[in-house]
């Protein structure tokens, strides 16, 4: 029933006065009083006003609205994304997306976006914020024919697609952690997790999970002096999460076209290493029986990076060996 309200708001797009809506809904005045009371405590933008009614704000900031999602997707027309899936509350999307993928014959092109999630995922067991309202959370599915030594690379493709909608969009000076996060001033303001899918012990597909925070007054305590959010860094307060959903979508389109193309990332070494934050700066390489410092000096066509050793010597790590982190502050 609330949906239904939500939908005769949404196609209405002015004021609806409450009369209305009871008399298409066959409820009492007073049922629909109080849904929209619920509906508003649920965070959607509804403003009511004697004699006119209620309308549903067109551009919701606070909240991700499914069908402004569905409709910003339809648009960008994409040829390699083709179906939206976009849920109020998930564990994970990363998890939804392989539970579907497990329940059914998905094809590639696949994304699932959520408003909030309970038990978003980062690497190694370690947790993602999620907050409602604070993030853009969403996975990709992708069955590319690659070999599955390769699919770490993607995480890679995307790090590069965040980070130049960022730019773009806000005008953020954005750059990259090696392998898998998006740093803005020394914090983090974006995670990657890539996955692959099995079937019959050989992969099936890729799931590319993205955590973007828009806004991180909800973020938990010990989060305040790592985690950045696009409204704290751009000023702009409410940042438009369907927008920048496509903008994502289009540069990670445009980057997997190219590395699709190669089966690599020689030909998008270049871009990445101009704004990853490690190169040419002492990072700590932890390896499981070992830490110590290094060059980063960059990437090899694989997405491993390159690093010399005290004593001189050149080798590349990869990111399923080690993590590394700055040596000065968050990010460098
Ligand atoms: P990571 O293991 O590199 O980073 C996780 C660490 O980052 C945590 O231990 C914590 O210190 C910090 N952290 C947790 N939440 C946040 C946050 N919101 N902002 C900044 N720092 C945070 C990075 O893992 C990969 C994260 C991927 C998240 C996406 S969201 C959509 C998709 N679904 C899912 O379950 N995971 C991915």
């Amino acid at each position: 029933m609330n949906d239904e309200i939500l939908r005769l708001l949404h196609v209405r797009g002015d004021f609806l006065s409450g009369e209305e809506i009871s008399r298409q809904l066959n409820i009492s005045r007073t049922a629909v009083w109080k849904r929209i009371g619920k509906l508003k405590d649920e965070g959607y933008e509804i403003e009511s006003v004697p004699h006119k009614g209620y309308r549903l704000d067109p551009y919701p900031r606070g909240k991700i609205y499914g069908w402004t999602l569905e409709q910003a997707f339809a648009e960008l027309n994409s040829r390699l994304f083709r179906k939206l899936i976009f849920a109020e509350t998930l564990d994970s999307t990363n998890l939804e997306a392989k539970r579907r993928i497990a329940a059914q014959e998905e094809a590639g092109g696949m994304v699932v976006v959520c408003e909030m999630q309970t038990a978003g995922r980062g690497r190694r067991g370690r947790s993602w914020a999620s907050p409602a309202g604070s993030g853009l959370w969403m996975s990709l599915f992708l069955r590319p024919d690659i070999q599955p030594s390769h699919a770490p690379m993607l995480t890679l493709v995307a790090g590069m697609a965040v980070r130049n909608a960022l730019e773009e969009l806000y005008g953020l000076d954005a750059f990259i952690k090696w392998p898998n996060d998006i740093i803005v001033r020394d914090r983090k303001i974006c995670g990657i997790l890539t996955e692959m899918t099995m079937e019959d012990l050989e992969m099936s597909g890729v799931v590319v999970g993205i955590g973007i925070n828009v806004r991180s007054g909800a973020f938990p305590e010990e989060l305040k002096d790592i985690a950045a959010s696009i409204a704290e860094e751009s000023g702009e307060r409410s940042p438009d999460r369907a927008q920048l959903l496509c903008r994502v979508l289009a540069r990670f389109e445009q980057y997997y076209e190219t590395f699709i193309r190669t089966e690599d990332l020689s030909a998008l070494r270049e871009a990445y290493e101009a704004h990853c934050i490690n190169i040419g700066r002492t990072v700590r390489v932890i390896a499981p029986a070992e830490s110590y410092e290094a060059e980063a000096l960059g990437i090899d066509a694989e997405g491993g990076l390159r690093i010399r050793l005290g004593d001189g010597t050149c080798k590349t790590v990869t990111s399923g060996e080690v993590t590394i982190r700055g040596v000065m502050g968050y990010g460098r």
